[in-house]
């Protein structure tokens, strides 16, 4: 066997943290299942030909002349083609005579329930398309969303695509900073908003951060406001209107034209663990195309029966794609809730899969997580029979919260797919298929059909089965981004400079010894001890488990012998206590144990909370610069900035 030559590529230490486990698909699951192993022969047979038959998913107002045009690296999916993404989620389920399928049951966070069809979501869509008209936006025009989780935003985002306006949508847990900068980069027109939203049992607002953000942007000309907490608000005459007022008194006709294939359907700033924010463009037939396949055949959606959850912010690319575009193009059912996993009580996502019947629930490591530091007494209390698919994103799932995932809440029957991919890629890459695959705890497993990815070393050479390197896509696919706003240069620069003639995401990953592709986190991320490159995504996995582990975080710092240091930083599980005397020696004497002495961490430090993004990706840059006595650099991407206050109080060394 070929050997990664030394110093290139990761070396995969995890050979000791192995959960030996092997779940094959549920015999009922397989025998029904929309995506079988025939897909993935026929997609390599006519990768092109594959792509256009999952086009076919969708409505089109003209038939494309041309499958994919690639003068790389900007490519064009079914050029020639016209099409309407709203009238792709919504109008042709109407038409068909599905407009009485519930297309949202939504559940605010203290308790307050809608139950939307998808007839009434076209309806209000209409109306708003028609307000955002009236307003002055036209097509071409960017409009900035930031809101919290309500049925609006979704209204808010079909209604730009209806007329051809281009949506952003930023977290509302951002700053009015976050959002200004994102204003002026992408100069959008109107910012639609909220007073304020519920979050951890109570109304946070949204308006004040507008009107911060806006005050000296004079791009923005109006902000629309959905009244959703009732909180007072200031308010700027003739800039601020009341959806309430603008949007509810329109008609609900709208007649959508079909735009061009690769007409801009939004822009979506990326989550910036490492970086400045770029922001990513979309556009509409090839994004559709991938989002409704991979939707259907990932999940094994069966929008006739399913009830669909993806537990997450729809400011996140996972919320874009798996909230709103591939479940309205699917005709499925979704669940969307409005707030936090522990309001009013920790149990509050079991309660929404219990009420709801959901099948298929998708949510990130970061949550399975905190689940697992609450303890499995909790989901126990609910009946959570109807779920038959779990998902997973955002992060490495590590095999002991895979393994916690499946039997809690998956009760020991559902398979769980573990899904890479990236707001640049638009939608799902490497996933098992929940019909075909055998699930295997930390391995996201394969390339979807249709996607052509690998693990190549330093010099780009494909890496032998039990091999490390970094992921790369060899071919075009139809929901990557279109590039970065306002910036070709840097588009080039950081996804195609890497490797000739591949795209690079900036991730490590391994095959094992059967193939299989693993994930281990963001290239920047990869610590340089002594020569040796090692993943924090694997130490991280061995101090998780360790019982008295709930999460970790682990960085390179500098460091005058090895190079780097490991420095690591945990919390606990609520049943640990305060870890004990012997903690931190027991914890590193675990590590060393689990993947080799080269992996023990220099230092570790426990801390209450780790600082995390919207999509609950830990920031290492920033422990990174508390671990090297730095000054933070951004924060603007944090969920919650206080938390690096409350870990630098925790670390008198660290200061
Ligand atoms: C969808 C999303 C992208 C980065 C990506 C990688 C990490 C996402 C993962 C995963 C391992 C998975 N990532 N899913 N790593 N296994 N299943 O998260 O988009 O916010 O742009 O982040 O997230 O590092 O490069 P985005």
């Amino acid at each position: 066997m070929a050997e990664t030559p030394q110093g290139q590529g990761h070396e995969t230490l995890s050979n000791l943290l192995q959960e030996s486990r092997r779940f094959p698909p549920p015999a009922d699951l397989a025998a029904h299942a929309n995506a079988t192993a025939d897909t993935y022969t026929a997609a390599e047979a006519d990768r092109l030909g594959f792509w256009e038959d999952q086009a076919r998913r969708l409505t089109w107002g003209r038939p494309w002349d041309t499958v994919l045009e690639w003068n790389p690296p900007f490519a064009k999916w079914f050029t020639g083609g016209t099409l309407n993404a709203a009238v792709n989620c919504l109008d042709r389920h109407v038409d068909a005579g599905r407009g009485d399928r519930v297309a949202y049951y939504w559940e605010g966070e203290p308790g307050d329930t809608r139950t939307i069809t998808y007839a009434q979501l076209k309806d209000q869509v209409c109306q708003a398309s028609n307000a955002l008209l009236e307003l002055g936006v036209t097509k071409g025009d960017r409009v900035a969303i930031y809101m919290p989780m309500i049925p609006e935003t979704v209204v808010a985002m079909l209604a730009c695509t209806r007329i051809g306006a281009v949506h952003m949508v930023v977290f509302g847990g951002f700053s009015a900073d976050a959002l200004g900068t994102r204003i002026d980069d992408s100069e959008a027109k109107v910012v639609v908003t909220a007073d304020g939203g519920y979050r951890r049992g109570k109304a946070s607002s949204l308006k004040p951060a507008v009107d911060e953000a806006v005050a000296s942007r004079p791009t923005v000309e109006h902000v629309l406001v959905v009244r959703r907490t009732g909180q007072d608000v200031d308010w700027t005459d003739g800039r601020d209107v009341w959806w309430h007022e603008v949007v509810d008194r329109q008609s609900t006709e709208h007649a959508a034209e079909a735009h061009d294939a690769e007409h801009p359907l939004y822009i979506m700033y990326t989550s910036g663990t490492t970086a400045k924010p770029k922001g990513i463009l979309h556009t509409t037939g090839g994004y559709l195309t991938q989002v409704a396949y991979t939707h259907w055949a990932v999940f094994d959606l069966k929008p006739e029966t399913d009830i669909f959850w993806t537990a997450a912010d729809i400011g996140w690319v996972t919320g874009h794609s798996y909230i709103v575009y591939g479940p309205l193009c699917n005709g499925a059912t979704s669940v969307m809730y409005e707030g936090t996993p522990d309001t009013p009580h920790k149990g509050r996502f079991w309660e929404i899969v219990e009420k709801y019947r959901v099948s298929i629930a998708y949510m990130a490591p970061t949550a399975i997580r905190t689940f697992m530091k609450w303890g499995e007494d909790i989901p126990a209390g609910f009946d959570m029979s109807s779920l038959r698919v779990l998902g997973s994103v955002g992060e490495p799932i590590n095999p002991e919260a895979y393994m916690w995932y499946r039997k809690n809440i998956g009760g020991d029957r559902t398979p769980i797919v573990d899904t890479w991919w990236q707001t640049e890629t638009g939608a799902i890459m490497v996933s098992p298929l929940p019909g075909v695959t055998e699930g295997k705890p930390g391995a996201a497993m394969r390339p979807v059909p249709g996607i052509v990815a690998d693990v190549v070393d330093e010099e780009a050479k494909p890496v032998p089965n039990g091999g490390g390197g970094f992921i790369v896509v060899r071919e075009p696919w139809p929901s990557m981004l279109r590039g970065i706003w306002g910036d070709p240069e840097r588009y080039k620069d950081t996804y195609w400079s890497r490797f000739e003639g591949l795209y690079f995401p900036g991730d490590g990953a391994k095959r094992d010894e059967d193939g299989d592709i693993w994930l281990l986190g963001r290239v920047d991320d990869v610590m340089l001890v002594s020569g040796h490159n090692i993943s924090t995504t694997e130490v991280e996995s061995a101090l998780v488990s360790h019982s008295k582990i709930a999460e970790a975080a682990v960085v390179g710092a500098s460091d005058p012998v090895t190079g780097q240091g490991i420095v690591a930083f945990v919390i606990l599980r609520g049943e640990a206590g305060d870890g004990g005397d012997g903690l931190v020696k027991e914890l590193r004497d675990h590590v060393s144990a689990s993947l080799g002495p080269i992996a023990k961490p220099r230092q570790v430090m426990v801390v209450p909370e780790l600082p995390k993004t919207r999509s609950g990706k830990i920031m290492r840059r920033l422990l990174r610069d508390v671990a090297e006595n730095r000054q933070l650099g951004d924060v603007t991407t944090l969920t919650d900035s206080s938390v690096m206050d409350v870990i630098a109080a925790k670390l008198p060394e660290a200061k």
